[in-house]
């Protein structure tokens, strides 16, 4: 199969940067356009190049290439991350696959693009940041994929922290929610399961809040106290998706084995104080991240579904004039703006995909540590860890591991 051809515009004469990705479900259809995309778009030190796409069945991994535009398939990611023509692994699988695969490619010397959560336990979390940092040693770097970071408006909101317009941070408030499992007739997938996702909400939406929680504020959380909440334990089985569980009944149901809601307290290094909610019953959110932050000078607010704006309230402008402002966040001075549309034309939950191509390119050619870099994800499994510690033990306050 031979790739679509193209004009090469702003990637004639780079050197190939050879991608091979390992999934091709929603994450491997986002990051395929993140890929097929990036070099398009910014001027680039490498020229990526969609090599190979992997996954076990056959004929699904090849209609996968075909729809995505990649050269090669392989069934056998071991495979994959032997091929000397490949330069980079994208790991785009469920948790329970990221050390194996990660551990792999990075000694076979390759490149490493890894989802979040990095893994599903603090313990092979360790041992991906150490294989990093070792691999960082050998030009080889590592980054997890935490991409809403790569928001304009949040990444616009993270450099007015820095450049301290909020003043000292007091609250962090965040919210991830989505209703996708409201129907208790929904099947239990793998999702549902902690073989192979390793939480739940708490990992899939938690790991999110925390990683843009501690990025915008520029600072990590000390501590934590937790509920977890499990609503519905028990689910109908999913055709291919539940073989070989266990707690499976005859009469067709597998358990829950993770949990549906995480809400939990944090406390920051400084002494902030943040809060936090992951849940997937949240009837009528779909997709709804909102972070707000409120410091002795002022706030900021975002909402993932309205992504081109950021709020803004000034507090030392005087009480009679003042109060929250919206940034449109597309003018080309704006974070990755530059490359994209004329002002108001807006960009979507796509484009953060694109943004995190381009900043582990430029930190590949650079030679410097990705952001967030695989000890960066190791930090947001110990926060999920004291998460579960707390909520096992009735929200005892837990203190997070450095
Ligand atoms: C599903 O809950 C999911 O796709 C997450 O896995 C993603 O990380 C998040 O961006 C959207 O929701």
């Amino acid at each position: 199969m031979s790739q679509p051809q193209q004009p090469d515009g702003p990637r004639a004469g780079k050197p190939p940067l050879r991608v091979g990705m390992v999934g091709y479900a929603f994450m491997g259809a986002a990051h395929s356009q993140g890929w097929r995309t990036v070099g398009r778009v910014f001027d680039l030190p490498y020229r990526p190049v969609l090599a190979a796409l992997c996954g076990r069945d056959a004929t699904a991994v090849r209609a996968a290439a075909d729809r995505h535009g990649w050269a090669s398939v392989e069934t056998d990611w071991r495979a994959l991350t032997e091929r000397d023509d490949i330069d980079l692994v994208d790991i785009c699988t469920p948790g329970d696959s990221h050390a194996e695969i990660a551990l792999a490619a990075l000694a076979a010397d390759k490149h490493v693009l890894c989802e979040k959560p990095l893994a599903n336990s603090v313990e092979e979390a360790e041992r991906m940041a150490g294989a990093a940092e070792e691999a960082q040693s050998r030009g080889r770097l590592a980054m997890v994929g935490f991409n809403y970071r790569r928001v304009p408006a949040a990444a616009l909101a993270r450099s007015m922290v820095a450049e301290g317009r909020l003043g000292t941070l007091r609250h962090v408030r965040v919210t991830y929610l989505q209703d996708w499992l409201v129907d208790p007739a929904f099947p239990l997938t793998w999702r549902l399961r902690r073989e192979h996702a390793g939480s739940g909400a708490l990992g899939d939406l938690g790991a999110h809040i925390v990683d843009l929680a501690q990025h915008l504020a520029g600072e990590r959380l000390a501590g934590v106290s937790a509920l977890t909440e499990t609503f519905v334990r028990e689910r109908p089985l999913s055709v291919g998706a539940t073989s070989g569980l266990s707690g499976v009944s005859s009469a067709g149901t597998g358990q829950v084995t993770v949990d549906d809601a995480a809400l939990f307290t944090g406390r920051f290094t400084s002494g902030a104080l943040a809060t936090f909610e992951a849940t997937r019953y949240a009837t009528g959110r779909k997709n709804a991240l909102r972070i707000e932050l409120n410091g002795e000078h002022g706030s900021l607010a975002f909402d993932l579904e309205r992504l081109n704006e950021l709020a803004y309230h000034d507090g030392r402008e005087p009480s009679s004039r003042a109060g929250f402002r919206r940034i449109l966040v597309t003018e080309p001075d704006h974070p990755y703006l530059d490359a994209w549309w004329p002002p108001g034309h807006g960009l979507g939950y796509e484009h953060t995909f694109v943004h995190q191509a381009r900043d582990l390119v430029h930190a590949i050619a650079r030679g410097r540590r990705p952001d967030p870099s695989f000890a960066d994800g190791l930090q947001v499994q110990r926060v999920l860890a004291a998460v579960e510690e707390s909520a096992a033990k009735n929200s005892v306050y837990t203190p997070i591991a450095d």
